[in-house]
């Protein structure tokens, strides 16, 4: 396969005014016809004219009226085109319900949907399907269905037929069709100037009564986008739509947002409170790509973090605003750490800015996303809150229309404030978590700390530069006082000092404060500073920091050195669970311990080999330990974890549910699952129903639970998906496989749907000692249905290769095995070009 590389751009030989699509839709043979005005580019090279186009049956093509016979091609066509400005006419013949990849048109439950991102809409048509071609879309749907929908403004519509324009330029994989037997929920919005805006969202007729908490969100979120960016919405009607089967979360099509159903479906009795959580954070995501993605777009998909890493830097933003703000951040770390830093250390490792890639699906990762959203955050944090609105507000103005580079993002900083960002800049090529290590001085007064920065190699870069770290830090005293407030340290060599003068005594450092940088610390710290720094830092991220280096140092101990639990940590971790003036949120999140795959990465960077099995039986033990040591505590705890009001989504109540939850797992560990069995039985709400099932499920007698909740919910796919997700992800790493391979052979396991597949062999990778088992057979189940997957979706299988990403850190034994495994789905004949990209890449 053809390997893209950045240096290689080129604009696009022509420029195209406006597009008008008429489709004639039928399941096996919808017919599409276009007609684009295509005029020379004055600031494009000479090139031949080329359109893309992906298993598209040409039915015939003309330029300015006269037939033409391009040269077709598995990827495009070829053409002989005039010198000045011409018509292209063409009409194709596709075929939605052949289409399991999910990608282009294709049919959900009966309904016509598309997905264009990246690269799809050469799958509805022949077309120049790049970024930086952007057109005015004018939009004609025939079809025998009730709703048509299409992006823009509503023009016209009658019986069978429907008429849409979309006044904003845009890229194609902007562009969004839906055609279905569909009901919605209506709103409105007013916005900051006046304008009326008629909200949609649609969905299959008996979900209507799960749209209330998605449409909320949707107004949230458009209010919040004028009040923190100045961003007002520009069309007449907003409209989401939710399907079922879909690739990812969710689609920002300009006007028409398509929707994974279980990111914008919700309701208490079926969703828990992480659910809404989510719902909630997409849904502003996707409504804040119409700034930071469709009003300014990219040039080419190498420039994706400038949409994406924006974007998710702004849903973060709004959660932190709109929730607990210290929570919000916590979580947003943790998944960093869960999500990219493996990417970054391992060998799918690559820039936010990646310079080639054979399949740029395979490149929404979580670097682009979230640590592109971190680079976001540092610069912020470098320039300050009052420049980086004034930067932002000149990016919006400058590049309004554009398909914009990183080169103009960081451009407008240095405008706007003076700044040089070449340094900076490394931040976007340089692939790699740096390490930072610290040292420290104490001397008559005067503390020094210094920092060494160093960030290993990773594929295709040897060598790294130092970058930019922005170190926010502050000091207390022995007491407890903070002596000298946050302040942020700007690290730009590879080595540097900074000291800190007139102190009465040598204080204990509070480091990267609120995760100012996405690095990973290594300074040599006394458990007594970390319990201290527990107990008295004002930084609240840094004082779950503290917690969370004490139960990895100890959950580490009892792995290598046979150690019991860390008592001063559990006397510590005590103390603050018992203090009533902290969010149960935030309590709930100190009693969470390092993931299994965590503890792995440190055991072998530090020359241990990890096993699975000893991690996964030290953090039972320590469950168990503090169940029996807090036995007392527990009751208390689950009070203050119980809600009496109606249910309510929101971040004061699901913070309590989080306790409840959390004292649940160590209860259950006392009474052998009665508790878990008595809220499950009393549940009114999916949290509550859940949490208690996943126990139920850990202690081992679950037949009567599953059988129960499968009775209650199996019309509801998105439950179900539930149902079969926390049997693979609670159960004892022995029962995995054999669970996960039963569930393969239940008749609701429906592999064709994405949501249906990653609930099973996701939870299946997920669960640490379990896919890992010595035997690999987790391995080989997971390698049988992504053999499998492949043929039908190449995109969700792809993705789920990286479940393999790890595999180096592992013993001989098992290293063998699932080199064995990627071989054996190397070697599968017509392997797609996304999964075959990901596994040459993972084997190295
Ligand atoms: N932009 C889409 C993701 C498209 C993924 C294509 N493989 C959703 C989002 O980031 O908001
Ligand atoms: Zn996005």
């Amino acid at each position: 396969p053809e390997t893209i590389y950045l240096k290689d751009y080129t604009p696009f030989g022509w420029q195209v005014s406006d597009v008008h699509l008429t489709f004639r839709l039928a399941p096996k043979s919808t017919r599409v016809i276009s007609k684009i005005h295509f005029a020379p580019n004055p600031e494009a090279p000479a090139q031949e004219f080329f359109l893309h186009g992906e298993d598209l049956k040409l039915i015939r093509a003309t330029i300015d009226g006269v037939e033409v016979t391009p040269e077709v091609t598995p990827e495009g066509l070829r053409c002989a085109v005039p010198d000045g400005p011409f018509l292209w006419e063409a009409e194709v013949e596709i075929a939605p319900e052949d289409n399991t990849a999910l990608e282009g048109l294709y049919m959900s439950s009966g309904m016509y949907c598309t997905q264009c991102e990246a690269e799809g809409f050469r799958k509805i048509t022949y077309y120049p399907d790049r970024p930086d071609v952007m057109s005015v879309f004018s939009v004609r749907i025939e079809g025998d269905l009730p709703v048509l929908l299409s992006n823009g403004n509503s023009v016209d519509r009658g019986e069978g037929w429907a008429e849409w324009h979309d006044p904003w330029p845009k890229p194609a994989y902007l562009f969004a069709l839906v055609a279905g037997d569909l009901v919605n929920f209506p709103d409105r919005f007013t916005t900051r100037s006046g304008k009326e805006v008629k909200l949609n969202i649609w969905v299959r007729p008996g979900d209507e009564g799960k749209c209330a908490f998605g449409m909320e969100a949707l107004k949230t979120s458009m209010k919040w986008d004028e009040d923190a960016y100045g961003r007002e919405y520009d069309l007449d009607v907003f409209n989401i739509v939710a399907v079922d089967d879909f690739n990812m979360g969710a689609m920002e099509n300009k006007g028409l947002n398509i929707f994974n159903s279980s990111c914008v479906l919700a309701s208490p009795e079926t969703s828990t409170d992480g659910n809404f959580e989510r719902i909630e954070a997409i849904i502003a995501h996707e409504y804040f790509h119409n700034w930071t993605g469709n009003r300014i777009t990219c040039r080419d998909w190498f420039q994706l973090c400038l949409k994406e890493g924006l974007t998710v830097f702004r849903d973060q933003q709004f959660t932190a605003d709109v929730r607990s703000a210290p929570v919000a951040r916590i979580e947003n770390v943790a998944q960093l750490r869960a999500r990219q830093f493996p990417e970054d250390q391992g060998p799918l490792s690559h820039p936010v800015r990646p310079e080639s890639f054979q399949e740029i699906n395979n490149f929404y990762t979580a670097t682009v996303y979230e640590k592109g959203a971190e680079v976001i955050g540092m610069l912020k944090t470098l320039v300050g809150d009052e420049a980086y609105a004034t930067a932002l507000n000149l990016y919006f103005d400058r590049h309004d229309g554009d398909a914009a580079t990183i080169e103009d993002w960081l451009k407008v900083f240095e405008d706007a404030t003076g700044r040089d960002l070449t340094q900076f800049k490394r931040w976007y090529s340089q692939a790699g978590t740096p390490r930072v290590e610290v040292t420290e001085d104490w001397a008559d007064g005067t503390y020094a700390l210094t920092f060494k920065q160093h960030t290993p190699p990773t594929p295709g870069q040897e060598v790294k530069e130092p970058q930019v770290i922005p170190m926010a830090v502050g000091l207390l005293n022995p007491n407890g006082d903070e002596v000298v407030p946050t302040r942020v340290l700007e690290i730009t060599e590879a080595e540097q000092t900074f000291t800190f003068d007139g102190l009465a005594s040598r204080p204990v450092p509070s480091i990267n404060r609120g995760f100012s940088a996405p690095v990973v610390l290594d300074r040599a710290s006394s458990r007594e500073e970390r319990a201290f720094l527990l107990a008295h830092d004002t930084d609240p991220f840094n004082r779950w920091e503290a917690s969370r280096l004490l139960a990895r140092e100890s959950l580490i101990a009892m792995i290598c050195e046979d150690a019991g639990p860390d008592e001063a940590w559990l006397d510590g971790l005590e103390r603050l669970l018992r203090d009533r003036d902290l969010d149960p949120a935030y309590r709930a999140m100190m009693m969470g311990t390092p993931t299994e795959s965590e503890l792995a990465q440190v055991l072998f960077e530090r020359g241990h080999t990890p096993d699975p099995d000893a991690i996964h039986a030290a953090k039972e033990v320590l469950a168990q330990v503090k169940a029996e040591r807090w036995a007392d505590l527990l009751p208390g705890l689950a009070a203050e974890g119980t809600v009496d009001a109606p249910f309510a989504p929101d971040a004061e109540q699901s913070g309590k549910r989080a306790l409840g939850a959390a004292v649940l797992a160590l209860t259950s560990r006392l009474d052998g699952g009665k508790a878990a069995r008595a809220q499950f039985a009393s549940a009114d709400n999916m949290t509550l129903q859940l949490s208690a099932l996943a126990q139920i499920i850990r202690v081992g007698e679950d037949a009567e639970a599953l059988a129960a909740f499968e009775d209650q919910w199996r019309h509801d796919r998105l439950v179900m998906d539930k149902w079969f997700g926390l049997q693979v992800g609670a159960t004892a790493p022995e029962n995995v496989v054999p669970r996960a391979e039963a569930l393969t052979r239940h008749a609701d396991f429906d592999w064709k749907n994405p949501n249906r597949f990653r609930a099973v062999m996701g939870a299946l990778a997920m669960n640490h000692a379990g896919f890992h088992r010595k035997d690999g057979s987790g391995y080989r189940l997971l390698t049988d249905w992504l053999i499998k997957l492949d043929d039908l979706n190449p995109q969700t299988t792809a993705r789920m290769t990286s479940a393999f990403q790890t595999w180096k850190r592992y013993d001989a034994e098992r290293q063998a095995l699932m080199r064995a495994e990627l071989e054996r789905l190397q070697a599968k004949p017509k392997l797609s070009r996304d999964t075959g990209e990901m596994v040459a890449r993972i084997l190295g």
